[in-house]
């Protein structure tokens, strides 16, 4: 398929997975293009830096993110420089996919909590292969970008009626606040539901 692919990982966070972030990059470059080899390099020193070799990372990082189609991070490891990179994905529009290990670590929640996020808890390392396999991930983007129009659609909706229900008042005020929670009702629904239905599919 060659998708370009920002694998994600713990560097000073810690390097006990490294030997785990090497194998999923290996597999990942079996199909697709991986921007990020280094992360699973077992040799990879981590001694302090200077300011100026930390910008060149930072700067060169955000460029990659930019530029790639979707990010695979393995999060077992916490890590504030993985954390950084997911929320600067999600800023930009690209899928991410978050893996971990359930049995050895516990996903912050503002990942877990976070429905943009595709989050793919495994037990063993044989049950991380099938499911990241790129072109399927890459299936989902689609119902994602309608999820994101929805919920999009939903705010537009509650800024458009709530300017309405300003403006009248004084005059159909009862009524307007029953549309008001009914409105909200049904966007809060929409907003929920999508995300579920995409992950199930
Ligand atoms: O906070 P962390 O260091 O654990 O953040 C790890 C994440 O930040 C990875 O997913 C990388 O994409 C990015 N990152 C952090 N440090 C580097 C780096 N060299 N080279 C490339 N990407 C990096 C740092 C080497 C240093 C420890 C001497």
């Amino acid at each position: 398929m060659n998708m370009k692919v920002y694998f994600a990982g713990s560097i000073r966070g810690g390097r006990v997975d490294a030997a785990l972030y090497q194998k999923m990059i290996n597999y990942i470059k079996k199909t697709d293009i991986v921007l990020t080899e280094h992360i699973g390099k077992s040799n990879m020193s981590l001694k302090a830096q200077t300011k100026e070799t930390d910008v060149h990372i930072y700067e060169r990082d955000t460029e990659w993110l930019k530029s790639c189609d979707l990010v695979i991070a393995e999060c077992t490891c916490p890590s504030h420089g993985v954390g950084y990179e997911l929320a600067y994905a999600e800023a930009h529009n690209i899928p991410v996919y978050i893996f971990y290990d359930k049995r050895k670590s516990n996903l912050s929640a503002m990942l877990n909590g976070n429905l943009y996020f595709t989050i793919i808890p495994y037990e063993t390392e044989e049950e991380i292969y099938p499911s990241i396999d790129v072109s399927s991930l890459y299936k989902e983007v689609r119902p994602r970008l309608v999820c994101l129009l929805c919920c999009f659609a939903s705010k537009t909706i509650i800024g458009i009626n709530s300017a309405f229900c300003q403006k009248s008042r004084s005059v159909v005020s009862v009524f307007c606040q029953q549309i008001r929670s009914l409105n909200l009702q049904f966007c809060r629904e929409i907003r929920y539901f999508i995300p579920c239905f995409c992950w199930k599919k």
